[in-house]
């Protein structure tokens, strides 16, 4: 097991200059060998330091998937045929403690750009959510403040170009777009030129976030866009993203560039059917002619994952696989493959109907990294690391100085890339979700859930308000859940919505498909597990005094990030 570590920030300059070194010396090496005379020897490494100055910045690509599990990837035994990620988890490394600070998409996703918690978000609706107490609340309603500095902009500023395609799902951008009517027809011309007329629009909001180049991007997930539901075009296609990130990567070839590439890829709509479905349709309608050309076949998927035996469901990680690996052949085309760092990121964990809450099935995730030349392959670090760290190590990388008033809550993965075994590196991760909050360390998982006291309810009131606000209206949507997830009287508040009567997403939290209770503790206040015994968390340790010591530990941890992060945390912290 490696040694912890750390890169503090007067270190970055001289640790960003150690891999051009590197090839200065071997150079050096081989010219006093083959020329003597010393003027020539100097002469010759004037010309050979020039040239590793003028040596480009190197470019990110970084990979953000959305909702995998982890039986869609091969080398972690899923029943996915999935070469090109297996490839960047054994050419690359693969951080078998990777985590997320916040377990869906918009905090995730919010977090890789800003570098901060997301209860740190300063766009003023975020605090609308707030509680009386001041008590935030971590859902979907994150986005960047006008003017606020992100990886991209801080990128841009620095000479990068920036480019972005797939899945946004931060400051809205749907109260933008023109509306269709439900059940238009989207081979209709006139309806194609709206949708083609509505990507314009989501695209341009995107880029005043930062981004010099926004191609086939969705504002938020495919269903989430009633124009595209309205057409029936709700629906993943790949070709269409993989096809504005070779663009980017072509027309960019010349400039170190950041480019965020969002596969709206395995989360909804039903990717089996998008695979299958009319290959025209995208998120900006029904296009002209299908993508052809920039990744393997539909067909081909279907034939390769047929004769490997892959299950319907899986299917598709086949397509997105196809999408990266036409991406890394473009880098190896044009020279970029050691020039380019690419960071692959499952936006949160699936396992365990865990997705939305604190326990590790939804804050583990898959984290790789790749960089021929300075990453050495197969690599499985042990280190606990968070999407906080993405934005230091990408600064670090390209010798770029966040402006102060950016906040960063994590460190620079370079260290590690580089194979050192980093000092005082952290003892535990934070995480966040709703009004739930949690500290992981390798062995010890402690999720508090405490409901502050403004939202106390009578179990009366609590019953009237489900039946009326919450639960009533999600079972006219969905009766099936009557039968399925039946109204829970006893229950007080859900961990991520903090609704009494949840959303139907939470409820699917509470049962595994058998229909047997995974998490018996949900909504126990305090939640303590030895995840090295119980990585399921079923058996809950806090009542338990033999464990008291641990608990207090642990409470302690949190109490840490609690204090660091606006808000009170009633009970925990005043
Ligand atoms: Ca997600």
């Amino acid at each position: 097991m490696r040694k912890q570590s750390c890169c503090q920030s007067p270190q970055r300059h001289k640790e960003h200059e150690a891999a051009p070194g590197h090839a200065s010396r071997s150079f050096a090496t081989l010219v006093s060998s083959r020329f003597k005379h010393p003027l020539v020897v100097l002469l010759l490494l004037a010309i050979c330091v020039t040239a590793v100055d003028a040596k480009r910045k190197p470019n990110v690509l970084f990979i953000i998937t959305d909702d995998q599990f982890r039986d869609h990837f091969g080398f972690l035994d899923g029943h996915a045929l999935t070469p090109t990620i297996d490839g960047l988890a054994n050419d690359g490394i693969y951080f078998e403690n990777g985590f997320v600070s916040s377990s869906v998409c918009s905090p995730s996703r919010y977090t890789c750009m800003s570098g901060h918690f997301a209860s740190r978000c300063p766009q003023p609706y975020f605090a609308q959510g707030n509680t009386e107490e001041g008590v935030t609340r971590i859902l979907w309603n994150i986005g960047f403040a006008d003017g606020q500095p992100n990886v991209p902009r801080v990128m841009q500023k620095a000479g990068y170009k920036t480019g972005f395609t797939g899945k946004w799902h931060l400051n809205g951008t749907m109260h933008l777009i023109q509306p269709i009517e439900k059940g238009s027809d989207p081979y209709d011309p006139k309806i194609q030129k709206i949708m083609r007329e509505n990507q314009e629009i989501i695209c341009n909001e995107i880029k005043k976030f930062g981004f010099d180049f926004v191609q086939a991007a969705y504002g938020g997930n495919p269903n989430d866009d009633p124009t595209l539901k309205a057409t029936q075009c709700n629906v993943h296609n790949q070709e269409w993203n993989t096809k504005a990130a070779i663009d980017f990567i072509e027309q960019n070839k010349d400039d170190p560039w950041y480019f965020y590439y969002a596969p709206t890829l395995m989360h909804v709509p039903d990717t089996f059917a998008s695979l299958t479905g009319d290959p025209r349709k995208s998120g900006m309608g029904v296009l002209d002619e299908p993508i052809t050309g920039v990744q393997p076949s539909r067909e081909s998927v279907l034939e390769r994952t047929r004769a490997a035996g892959i299950p319907d469901e899986n299917r598709a990680a086949t397509w997105l696989d196809d999408g990266i690996k036409a991406v890394m052949d473009k880098l190896v085309e044009l020279g970029l493959e050691q020039d380019t760092l690419i960071v692959y990121y499952n936006d949160n964990g699936m396992e365990y109907h865990s997705k939305g809450t604190c326990y590790q099935g939804g804050i583990r995730t898959q984290i790789m990294a790749y960089w021929p030349g300075v990453i050495e392959p197969g690599g499985r670090p042990q280190e606990l690391v968070q999407n906080v760290d993405f934005a230091p190590t990408f600064f670090e990388m390209a010798g770029v100085e966040p402006p102060k008033d950016m906040l960063l809550d994590g460190k620079s993965l370079m260290p590690i890339f580089r194979g050192e075994q980093p000092e005082n590196w952290r003892e535990a991760v934070y995480s966040e979700i709703g009004m739930t909050r949690s500290v992981a360390t390798r062995d010890w998982s402690y999720v508090a859930f405490y409901v502050p006291p403004s939202l106390q309810r009578t179990k009366a009131e609590r019953v009237k308000e489900a039946k009326e606000y919450y639960y009533g209206p999600m079972l006219e949507e969905h009766p099936w859940m009557e039968e399925e997830y039946p109204f829970l009287e006893n229950a007080p508040y859900f961990q991520l919505g903090m609704k009494p009567g949840g959303f139907a997403f939470e409820r699917w939290q509470l049962k595994d498909p058998k229909g047997t209770p995974w998490a018996p503790s949900y909504f126990d206040p305090d939640q303590l597990f030895n995840i090295e015994d119980d990585p399921t968390e079923t058996t809950n340790l806090a009542m338990n005094p033999e464990y008291k010591a641990q608990l207090e530990k642990m409470q302690n941890l949190l109490r840490g990030y609690l204090k660091s992060v606006p808000g009170p945390y009633p009970g925990l912290v005043d």
